[in-house]
């Protein structure tokens, strides 16, 4: 009887532990977490200083994509220029966008003078000798009168930014600046010249949306008038609900800006060079209609096509005023003929 007691006392100690080594197998394991690592000192990084944009290396930078295009260019040597060098210039000029015109007008010179100091020498010469207009712009008004700049151009070219950049760079000249919100079109447009005057204290004269923009940029010609501002830049909008629209809107804001104190003396339609050669057709639709004084040519960093310049300049017969080279606040500069050729052509 004992001997049965003892084993039944045995086996039931065997199913107990049996229990509870199974259990233990099935407890999820708790894995220990590693030691968080230390925070970083400085969460986000300084932004690297920009570099100044007068220098010609920084330009460069700026139109790295095009340069990219010119390097087979850069590549060739001096001396006599048989069929493999004119095929190879002209297709660098080609997909650059510089036009049929002008390179023709390389290849021609090419075949006539060769290149006695290299390739990149006599194609630099001949792209420089074709950017020859005059650029300055008019600031002065005559006495007694305001000077206004128009900004034309389809939506989303860049005339608004443009503004806004032109506006610090006025305001860093020390000249006070009244800006007009005429794209009446939608709202946001003038709450982005707000947010432009804010950050480069300039003044902004704005209205509700679907206001009339003749009477914006007249409202803000009288109070640069009464404030003895410098200079008033008016917006416009991009889109109407048909071209012709826009068109004749363009015309009567520029009739009211040039009356009374207001003399307009810049208008500039604003081209995006990344839309190449559609920058042109649109243009040709606005110099039939506005007086056009000079081109704004934008975002010439994001193309590989910045040659566009120089088609834009030729068969138009305006010239290039400003060149758009970022979207940062100092992005905009005078168009520089020296400083782009070189920034293309040389070594
Ligand atoms: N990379 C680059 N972007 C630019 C440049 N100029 C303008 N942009 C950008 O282009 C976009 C459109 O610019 P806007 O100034 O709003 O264009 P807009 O002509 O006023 O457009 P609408 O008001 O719609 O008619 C924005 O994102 C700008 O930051 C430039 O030179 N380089
Ligand atoms: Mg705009």
């Amino acid at each position: 009887m004992s001997t049965v007691i003892i084993i039944l006392v045995v086996v039931a100690l065997i199913a107990v532990a049996t229990t509870v080594v199974v259990r233990r197998r099935h407890r999820p394991a708790v894995v220990a977490a590693p030691p968080a690592p230390p925070l970083p000192e400085v969460l986000v990084p300084e932004e690297a200083p920009r570099p100044e944009l007068r220098d010609e290396p920084a330009m460069r930078s700026r139109l790295g994509a095009t340069r990219g295009v010119f390097e087979r260019l850069r590549g060739l040597g001096a001396g006599e220029v048989g069929e493999d060098v004119l095929t190879t210039v002209e297709e660098v000029l080609l997909r650059s966008d510089v036009g049929l015109a002008t390179t023709e007008a390389v290849l021609d010179a090419l075949r006539r003078d060769g290149a006695p100091e290299g390739v990149a020498t006599a194609v630099r010469g001949v792209l420089r000798a074709s950017l020859d207009r005059p650029r300055e712009v008019v600031e002065e008004a005559d006495e007694g009168r305001v000077a206004v700049w128009l900004f034309v151009g389809v939506n989303g070219v860049g005339k608004t930014t443009t503004i806004g950049k032109l506006a610090r760079r006025e305001g860093e000249r020390g000249r006070r600046v009244v800006i007009a919100a005429g794209d009446t079109f939608r709202a946001a447009a003038a709450d982005q010249l707000a947010l432009w005057a804010e950050r480069t204290g300039a003044d902004l004269v704005r209205a509700h949306e679907g206001a009339d923009p003749g009477s914006v940029v007249h409202d803000a010609v009288g109070r640069a008038a009464a404030r003895g501002a410098d200079l008033v830049f008016a917006d416009t909008a991009g889109r109407r609900a048909n071209s012709a629209n826009l068109l004749d809107e363009l015309a009567k804001v520029r009739r009211v800006a040039d009356r009374g104190p207001g003399q307009v003396l810049e208008t500039l339609l604003v081209l995006d060079a990344t839309t190449g050669q559609n920058a042109l057709s649109q243009a040709r639709e606005f110099l039939a209609a506005a007086q056009v004084s000079g081109i704004v040519l934008t975002k010439l960093d994001g193309t590989a096509r910045g040659g566009v310049v120089v088609a834009i300049e030729r068969e138009l017969g305006i010239p290039v005023k400003f060149v758009g080279v970022g979207e940062g606040v100092d992005d905009l500069v005078p168009f520089d003929p020296d400083e782009f050729v070189d920034a293309l052509l040389r070594a």
